[in-house]
């Protein structure tokens, strides 16, 4: 098991933390939410659709809308998020923080087409605690800047069963999702990368 972090601009990345065991655990673990929350575009505030899917479990899932970026306490079919899988939780309980649980866990969806622009996460209310964020699925080529847009970034491809965290400097970092090596992994039917990061919001 890994036990140091490859660490690039404060980003943490415990490259491999899940084995094949521990990523097909999770996959199951994930159809009831997808059932639940169905993976949906949300729009940006200029009204552009977003080309990731997103759903969210937890007490509140992320949403964007012409009104902005915010947290909501519902899906927008009405139906309540479900909750957070006990697995997901274990993986926050060993690299998260130990004095809160994450009150949100964000599914991003990458279908061969799809990438997330270069942004900072400032949504939530706190920034001392981390973002912890799991890759399952096909690789996808993650950007990690600084503070500033415009400055220098670093790539690294994140593979199924890495897991990165955010935290102190890195948590106000700029990073986004380039590309997508669709097909490289078997771990899911239908291909494509699903990502969840672990926020504490409130
Ligand atoms: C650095 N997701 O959902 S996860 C996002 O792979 C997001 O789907 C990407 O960026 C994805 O907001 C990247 C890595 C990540 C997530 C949250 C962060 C890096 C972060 C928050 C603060 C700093
Ligand atoms: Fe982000």
């Amino acid at each position: 098991m890994t036990v140091t972090p490859l660490t690039i601009r404060g980003f943490r990345i415990w490259k491999g933390w899940l084995d094949a065991a521990a990523q097909a655990e999770l996959i199951a673990a994930l159809r009831p939410v997808l059932k639940a929350a169905p993976l949906y575009r949300p729009a940006t505030p200029r009204g552009k659709k977003m080309s990731v899917r997103m759903t969210s479990a937890g007490q509140c899932g992320w949403f964007s809308d012409a009104a902005g970026y915010r947290y909501i306490d519902h899906h927008p079919s009405g139906a309540p998020w479900p909750a957070i899988p006990e697995p997901v939780l274990k993986i926050w309980r060993s690299l998260g923080d130990g004095d809160r649980m994450p009150e949100c866990c964000l599914v991003n969806y990458y279908d061969s087409e799809a990438k997330l622009g270069l942004h900072q996460d400032k949504d939530e209310a706190d920034f001392s605690y981390p973002v912890l964020s799991i890759s399952l699925g096909d690789d996808g080529l993650f950007r990690m800047g600084g503070d500033r847009r415009g400055g220098p970034t670093e790539s690294v491809w994140l593979n199924s069963g890495d897991v990165v965290t955010m935290g102190g400097e890195a948590r106000l970092a700029y990073h986004g999702v380039d590309r997508i090596r669709f097909g490289s992994s078997r771990l899911l039917p239908k291909g494509g990368r699903l990502n969840l990061t672990l926020r504490v919001v409130t």
